[in-house]
């Protein structure tokens, strides 16, 4: 069980992860105001349809995006998770790599951080230690702006649980208790389809390094790599991931779509043999 700033998240079965992004809309001069506005509809959404914890990031990380200043972060991220712990008892974690985002998420009301990075960036580690919250480290090959130029590895799935180990390590060598360590093989991040292929089905190797295991796979490219469909029409493709990765040992799967999730999961719950 997570201890998340006095709400708790615990893993008698799957839990989902709503994803929140507040990346600034160009085409509404609504300003901030109208942003959050709109970002907390559907946080309250996402709660309702049966998210257990929500994701709220303000830096994009998809391939090739470009670094967002910490102001502008803490812009986007702050006002909108004071106003989601306010209204919405469920936890909320802060997608971040920046230690000044991690600080004020945490005095926001953030309850567990999210970083893609897995603390290697200067004073993240240290920083996370400090805040006593549980921590999301994830695995990526290279940086966002290159990560997908030419994804190399000899055993895909050996080196990303030696890494998640070994950041592990870390964490609880900074003084993070390991029970409030989850890990994440960062589907997409420097992978090719071959390498996303090979890490889930090592799902069940990763789960039993004996950490809680986050999967985030939602709408991701490699679906599309898949079935052939756009992003836009992935919305089979993902719940029949997040089955298979519940069914596989997963204790969150990140998503978009919570309410298809939620239901997909339900029916593992009932239907799956123990
Ligand atoms: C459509 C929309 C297609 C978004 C792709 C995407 C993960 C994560 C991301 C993940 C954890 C993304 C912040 C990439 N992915 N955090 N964050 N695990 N822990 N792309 O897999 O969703 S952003």
């Amino acid at each position: 069980m997570l201890k998340c700033a006095g709400r708790e998240l615990d893993f008698d079965r799957t839990r989902v992860m709503g994803i929140l992004n507040v990346t600034p809309d160009s085409f509404s001069d609504g300003g901030q105001w109208a942003e959050k506005g709109r970002a907390l509809r559907h946080a309250s959404e996402m709660a309702r349809a049966g998210a257990d914890i929500i994701d709220i990031g303000g830096e994009s990380t998809r391939p090739g995006a470009q670094d967002v200043g910490v102001e502008q972060e803490l812009g986007r991220v702050i006002p909108l998770i004071e106003a989601v712990v306010s209204e919405i008892d469920i936890p909320v974690s802060i997608d971040t790599s920046k230690p000044e985002v991690m600080t004020a998420a945490v005095a926001a009301g953030a309850g567990m951080i999210n970083d893609v990075f897995a603390l290697r960036r200067r004073g993240a580690l240290d920083t996370a230690a400090s805040l006593s919250v549980p921590v999301c480290i994830m695995h990526m090959q290279g940086e966002p702006r290159d990560m997908q130029h030419s994804p190399d590895y000899r055993d895909v799935a050996g080196e990303v649980l030696d890494f998640l180990l070994a950041r592990a390590r870390a964490c609880q060598l900074a003084g993070i208790p390991s029970q409030q360590i989850v890990i994440d093989p960062g589907f997409g991040f420097g992978k090719t389809l071959q390498h996303n292929i090979d890490l889930f089905r090592a799902l069940p190797a990763l789960v039993a390094a004996g950490y809680p295991v986050l999967v985030g796979i939602s709408r991701k490219f490699m679906l599309g790599q898949l079935t052939g469909q756009p992003i836009g029409q992935r919305l089979s493709s993902s719940p029949s991931a997040a089955v298979l990765a519940a069914q596989a040992g997963a204790s969150i799967i990140r998503v978009h779509d919570v309410a298809e999730t939620v239901d997909a999961l339900k029916i593992v719950t009932a239907l799956q043999a123990d």
